[in-house]
C-alpha cells in the first residue's frame, strides 16, 4: 500500500527537500500551506515537484485546519517543520514566534493524539535550543540555555513532543537540527545572504555587504543531507531525540571567505561591519556532536561546508544572471 506523509512547512527550504526526498521513496506527499497574498512554491517548483505534492489549505495555529488535514491524508508519518524560523525577527515578533514555533507545534501533537495516535511525528528542533552553550560540543544529553524568543519557543514544542512520547506513547521524534543551508534557503539567513551578495558584487549589482556579528560560529550542513535523518528518525522502532550536525564549526568570517574567493573577491574589500545588525542577545558558538545518529540511525553529513557554499553561489550567479 502507498504510504503517505503529511509536511507542515513544505513551502520551506527543509519542507522543498523533504517533499522530493519522500516522494522518490514512493509517498503520497501532503503538505500543509498556509494561506498568502504571494506564490510561495518557488522551492518546489525549483526542485520539480511542484505539481506532484497535495497542497490542503490549514495554519498550524489553527488547530481545526490540522485535524482536516491529518484525516484528509491517512498519514502514517507527520512532519512538523512550519515555524517563524528567522531568529532575528523572534525579538521584534515573540508572540508570533511563540504562537507559530511553539504552541504551533503543540497543536500539530494535539491534532496526532486526537485523529491519528499511531501515526509517527517528527518536530524540527533546533541547536538554538542550546544558546547559550553548556559543553564545547553539544548533544542529547547538554543542557539547553536558549538565548532567543525563538529558542524559548522551539524549547517548549520540544518539551512537548517529549512529553507526548511519554504521556501518550507517541511515535513522537525530535530532530536537534544544527544549522543547514542550501541554494533554496531564505535571503535573510547569513549564507544566503553572503551568497546573493557576492553574485550582484561580481556582476557590479552591489557594492557593499552589511553584515553583523562575523566572530559567530556555526556547524553548518547541508539541507538535502539533514532531511534524509528526519526520514530515518520515523523508520526507527521507537520516537527518540537526535542530534544532527556535522561536527565542524566555522566563522561567518571564514564562511565569507569561501563564498567571495570563489568568484576570485577578498571579503575584506566588500563586508561593512554594521551595528544595527548585532542581535540583542547572541549565540556565539554551535558545535554538534551527532554520533548517537551516527550509530543509532546510521546517518552522517556528507557535504563539506567549502561545497556547500560553493554551490549556493553558484546558484545565485545563474539566478542574477537571469534576472
Ligand atoms: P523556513 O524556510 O523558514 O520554512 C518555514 C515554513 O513554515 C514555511 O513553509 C512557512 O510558510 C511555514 N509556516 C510559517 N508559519 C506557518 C503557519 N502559521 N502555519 C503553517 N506553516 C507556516 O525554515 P526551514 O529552514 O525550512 O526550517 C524548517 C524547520 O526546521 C523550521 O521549523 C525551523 O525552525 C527548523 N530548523 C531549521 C534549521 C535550519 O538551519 N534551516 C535548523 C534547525 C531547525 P510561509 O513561507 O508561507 O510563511
Ligand atoms: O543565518 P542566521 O540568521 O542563523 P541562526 O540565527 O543561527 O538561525 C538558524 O539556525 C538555527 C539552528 O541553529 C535555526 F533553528 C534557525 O531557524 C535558523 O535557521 O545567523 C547565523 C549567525 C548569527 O550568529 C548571526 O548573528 O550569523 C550572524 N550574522 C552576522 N551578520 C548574521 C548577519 N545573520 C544574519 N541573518 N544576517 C546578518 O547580516
Amino acid at each position: 500500500m502507498t504510504q503517505s506523509a503529511l509536511v507542515t512547512g513544505i513551502s520551506g527550504q527543509d519542507g522543498a527537500y523533504l517533499a522530493k526526498l519522500l516522494l522518490g521513496k514512493g509517498y503520497e506527499v501532503y503538505g500543509l500551506l498556509p494561506r498568502r497574498a504571494t506564490d510561495t512554491l518557488w522551492r518546489l517548483r525549483e526542485l520539480g515537484v511542484e505539481r506532484d505534492v497535495r497542497l490542503i489549505d490549514g495554519d498550524v495555529t489553527d488547530l481545526s485546519s490540522l485535524i482536516r488535514a491529518i484525516e484528509q491524508s491517512k498519514a502514517g508519518e507527520i512532519y512538523n517543520l512550519a515555524a517563524q524560523s528567522f531568529v532575528g525577527t523572534s525579538w521584534r515578533q515573540p508572540l508570533l514566534t511563540t504562537q507559530v514555533s511553539g504552541v504551533g507545534a503543540a497543536n500539530v501533537l494535539e491534532a496526532v493524539r486526537l485523529v491519528s495516535p499511531t501515526s509517527r511525528f517528527y518536530q524540527a528542533s533546533t541547536s538554538e535550543m542550546f544558546g547559550l552553550v553548556q559543553a564545547e560540543r553539544q548533544d542529547e544529553s547538554t543542557p539547553f540555555y536558549p538565548r532567543s524568543p525563538y529558542g524559548v519557543a522551539k524549547l517548549y514544542a520540544h518539551w512537548m513532543t517529549v512529553n507526548y512520547r511519554e504521556s501518550f506513547g507517541l511515535h513522537a521524534s525530535s530532530g536537534i537540527l544544527f544549522n543547514h543551508e542550501s541554494p533554496l534557503r531564505g535571503i535573510e539567513f547569513v549564507t544566503r545572504k553572503v551568497t546573493d551578495a557576492v553574485a550582484r558584487i561580481k556582476t557590479g549589482r552591489q557594492k557593499e555587504l552589511r553584515l553583523g556579528n562575523i566572530d559567530a560560529q556555526r556547524d553548518w550542513g547541508f539541507a538535502g543531507d539533514y532531511v534524509q535523518a528526519m526520514w530515518l528518525m520515523l523508520q526507527q522502532a521507537n520516537g527518540d531525540d537526535y542530534v544532527i550536525a556535522t561536527g565542524r564549526t566555522t566563522t561567518v568570517r571564514d564562511m565569507c571567505s569561501i563564498a567571495f574567493s570563489h568568484v576570485g573577491l577578498n571579503y575584506k574589500d566588500h563586508v561593512v561591519l554594521d551595528p544595527e545588525l548585532l542581535r540583542p542577545a547572541e549565540v556565539d558558538v554551535l558545535l554538534g556532536n551527532p554520533d548517537k545518529a551516527r550509530q543509532a540511525l546510521g546517518w552522517t553529513a556528507s557535504t563539506r561546508l567549502d561545497q556547500l557554499i560553493t554551490m549556493m553561489v553558484d546558484a545565485d550567479m545563474r539566478r542574477v544572471d537571469k534576472a
